[in-house]
């Protein structure tokens, strides 16, 4: 296509300039006075009609002193590119990939290169790039996009993290991020009255991922009991265990090496066959650390696990933490979004007895990435375990109330504001908004649900009802069907789930993941967190799997 209005109409078709190629002209630039193109004039273009963005550099914008109009019109095209995504994310005849191989992407495509120039490029190129990068990326907003906990383009949701990257700035201040600060301070607020502490009291913090909310928890937990450990290092503490479940995410186990209590010293404990952890083997392994000379002091209870999005037994494994005095941790990462439903809000029952609660609204609250909180219900142990107090950020003789100056409770300095999108939506949608998407996602699982139990060409892993909005089921092509279960139809079945999701990346119009959990072969894992999805999307899924998986 070599048109310019292939920027404003396609997103999804490449455009022929840029590299190596001729000027194009922008012709819905709102400054430019004609749609013609534009001299150089003593290397400075003519702002007036500035639609050419191949004779124009980013020297050229704000704060260049003539740069204004440039600015407007760049971001305007932008603005274009931008909203063409937008568009085809929500198309479903467009795909959800174009996939191409890592060393088809380094060599370079249709104008397309990753390397970076010695010189300036103009501006042309870079809205090509910026175009190419939406195109070649995956469209994870795309309603057959099941790939992933999190998933969806809430408009909302893009609106608050554009106005963020406007803001640029940094969350470790009140002095710098005003109103981000107060905002995150209503959020976590409002997230530990659903979570059901008290007046919502307590405390906690934004921080990039479920992973590092999760390595939050055994932190403080480790401040709380041992305090020394965080000026003395783990040499003035015992040999500690904690205790997690086998299908808890792995978070917890890489935490625990990264804060040097080491993997080895994770109990796993067992789970049955939903995935739920098993409360007396908790009891049994606590009683086996103890005796083995571990001192435990700490269980993560999983609201939603990574692959069956089970739901741990949160009041039994309460009790248990009570009776032994240990910090227990709800990693409801997947499963905090059911908090705002009141149809399925009881399923976490039992998290207001945590000390901990890790929640990622960037899951199935489809706020963009990143959202996640560390919620914990004790105020002041985030800033006594983390707090260096350095003089030349965290000045104490600040004109104003420096408790706002929040980011001496952060293992980081600079924090990205993740808050405002999140906001922005909480408002959009209210409470009910978000509950009612959240069972509209789950809406989903069980239709997918209800078809495949009928059917004699996939199997079901957990034969029951899903609790949460995942649905793991292996598709058995007509080969296997006939073959006696055991070992060897297990091989070959390990073999299904990859051949086709590699199948289906080359195809690109649908994509969802697959795993294997312990003994059982690999099998796919849908997961729904996207708004954007119907039925008939589900429906469209279970026959792509079987076009492009029965002939194997
Ligand atoms: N905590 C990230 C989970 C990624 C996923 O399973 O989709």
């Amino acid at each position: 296509m070599d048109t310019p209005e292939a920027f404003f109409d396609g997103g999804n078709e490449m455009m022929s300039g840029g590299r190596g190629k001729s000027a194009l002209i922008w012709p819905q630039c709102p400054l430019a006075g004609s749609s013609q193109k534009v001299r150089e004039d003593n290397g400075k273009p003519d702002s007036r009609r500035a639609t050419d963005f191949s004779v124009i550099y980013g020297k050229d914008l704000l704060p260049d002193r003539d740069g204004e109009e440039l600015t407007q019109g760049f971001l305007q095209a932008l603005v274009n590119i931008l909203l063409a995504h937008v568009k085809t994310t929500f198309d479903r005849s467009t795909k959800v990939l174009d996939f191409h191989h890592p060393h088809q992407l380094k060599e370079g495509l249709e104008g397309f290169s990753l390397e970076l120039p010695e010189h300036p490029e103009n501006l042309e190129q870079l809205l090509v790039d910026c175009r190419d990068t939406l195109k070649y990326g995956v469209k994870t907003g795309h309603p057959r996009y099941f790939n992933q906990l999190s998933s969806g383009l809430d408009v909302v949701g893009l609106a608050g993290e554009w106005v963020t990257s406007a803001a640029n700035t940094n969350m470790f201040t009140f002095e710098i991020s005003p109103v981000f600060i107060l905002m995150e301070e209503v959020l976590l607020k409002k997230m530990r009255e659903k979570v059901g502490w008290a007046h919502g009291e307590g405390d906690g913090i934004f921080c990039p991922g479920g992973s590092m909310s999760n390595l939050y928890s055994i932190l403080v937990a480790r401040y709380r009991y041992f305090p020394k450990t965080k000026t003395q290092g783990m040499a003035c503490a015992p040999r500690l265990a904690l205790f997690t479940s086998e299908h808890s995410h792995y978070s917890i186990r890489k935490a625990a090496g990264v804060l040097g209590i080491g993997t080895e010293n994770v109990f796993l404990v067992k789970c049955d066959k939903r995935g739920k952890m098993i409360v007396s083997d908790l009891e049994s392994s606590i009683a086996r650390a103890m005796t083995g000379g571990w001192v435990p002091f700490y269980v993560n209870a999983t609201a939603g696990t990574t692959v069956y999005g089970a739901f741990d037994p949160l009041p039994g494994i309460a009790d248990v933490c009570e009776r032994h005095g240990l910090w227990m941790h709800v990693d409801a990462a997947w499963g905090g979004g059911l908090l705002l439903s009141r149809r399925h809000a009881g399923k976490l029952r039992g998290i207001e007895r945590a000390t901990s609660v890790t929640w990622n609204p960037h899951k199935l609250m489809g706020v963009p990435l990143q959202c996640s909180a560390i919620l914990l219900r004790q105020k002041g142990l985030l800033q006594e375990c983390n707090q260096l107090c350095a003089e030349y950020l965290f000045q104490p003789d600040k004109h104003y109330d420096i408790t706002y100056d929040t980011g001496d409770k952060s293992i980081q300095c600079g924090r990205h504001v993740d808050v405002f999108k999140l906001w922005l939506m909480w408002k959009a949608k209210g409470s009910e908004g978000f509950g009612s998407q959240v069972n509209w996602c789950l809406e989903n699982a069980e239709y997918l649900f209800n078809k495949l139990e009928k059917r004699t060409d996939f199997e079901l892993v957990c034969k029951t009802k899903p609790e949460h909005s995942n649905v793991c089921f292996w598709y058995l092509p007509p080969s296997i069907r006939t073959m006696a279960r055991g070992p060897q139809r297990d091989s070959r079945l390990h073999e299904i789930a990859p051949k086709i999701k590699a199948a289906m990346m080359e195809d690109g119009m649908l994509l969802i993941g697959y795993q294997p959990l312990g003994e059982k072969p690999n099998f796919f894992r849908c997961v729904f967190s996207n708004p954007a999805t119907s039925k008939e999307d589900v429906d469209f899924l279970i026959d792509g799997i079987v076009r492009l998986g029965c002939a194997l």
